[in-house]
């Protein structure tokens, strides 16, 4: 097996043995990130695959997802730190009855270490619990995260509630469940302020970037 197919076998297989060896190999050729998005990532959409076909199990996928946790832990000190100075505070959420936060945290290390400032609800944040922080914490946008379907309704009914707070701030949107095109014709009309898809986390800090601007 090469390099590349035994990183996404640790995620498929839910196993840390040799893990933290082969990322370390890892690191002599590819960015942190190139090893996140490219075979860590693969490994997931075999598991999301596999999950799909009743192949897995959701305690196989759990562990799945430990092992992707414990990929990004390691790598997040090898990544790119840019910027010292707080460039914005970003409210940052997994949407009501969603767990799913591997993304979510993704976005939180690159953000964080690109001059944001990111305070984290965690998952299953109801838009109660964000209007509450907005008030508390007065961010610059906030950023929703969710990969259900259902989610992606969900961020319809919070940015109605967002609306009705009478909070206007810049929202950034991402998920597998999420489209631009559902962001600009579903959740963008029901609020007052602008509205952001990002396909990555990447693109999540190009934007958050373009917004602090
Ligand atoms: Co779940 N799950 N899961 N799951 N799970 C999916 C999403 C699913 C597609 C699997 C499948 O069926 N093929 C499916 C959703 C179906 C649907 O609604 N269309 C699914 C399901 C059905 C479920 C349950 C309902 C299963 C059950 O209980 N029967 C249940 C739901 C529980 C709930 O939320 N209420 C469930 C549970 C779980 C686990 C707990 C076992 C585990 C999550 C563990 C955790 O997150 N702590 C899990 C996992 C791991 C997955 C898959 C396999 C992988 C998700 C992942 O972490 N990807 C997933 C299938 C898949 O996506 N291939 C699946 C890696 C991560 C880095 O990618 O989060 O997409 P992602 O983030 C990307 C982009 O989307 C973007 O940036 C990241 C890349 O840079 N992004 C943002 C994300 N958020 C962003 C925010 C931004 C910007 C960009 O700005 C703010």
């Amino acid at each position: 097996m090469t390099l590349e197919e035994r990183l996404a076998t640790y995620v498929i297989e839910g196993t840390k043995d040799g893990l933290i060896e082969d990322l370390t190999l890892a690191l002599q050729t590819y960015s942190p990130l190139d090893i996140i998005n490219g075979p860590l990532m693969n490994g997931m959409d075999e598991v999301g695959r596999l999950f799909n076909d009743n192949q897995l199990i959701v305690a196989e996928v759990l562990q799945s997802a430990e092992v992707m946790k414990a990929a990004v832990a390691f790598l997040e000190p090898y990544m790119e730190k840019n910027e010292t100075s707080v460039k914005g505070k970003v409210l940052l959420a997994t949407v009501k009855g969603d767990v799913h936060d591997i993304g979510k945290n993704l976005v939180d290390i690159i953000l964080s270490n690109n001059g944001f400032h990111v305070v984290d609800l965690g998952i299953k944040v109801t838009p109660q619990q964000l209007i509450e922080a907005v008030r508390n914490e007065q961010p610059d946008m906030i950023g929703l995260s969710g990969l259900l379907v259902k989610s992606a309704q969900q961020m319809v009914l919070t940015a109605q509630d967002l609306k009705q707070a009478g909070i206007s701030l810049p929202i950034l949107v991402g998920g597998a469940a999420l489209s631009r095109k559902f962001t600009d014709t579903k959740i963008a009309p029901e609020y007052d302020g602008i509205v952001l898809y990002a396909k990555d986390a990447m693109e999540g800090l190009t934007l958050a970037n373009r917004i602090v601007q």
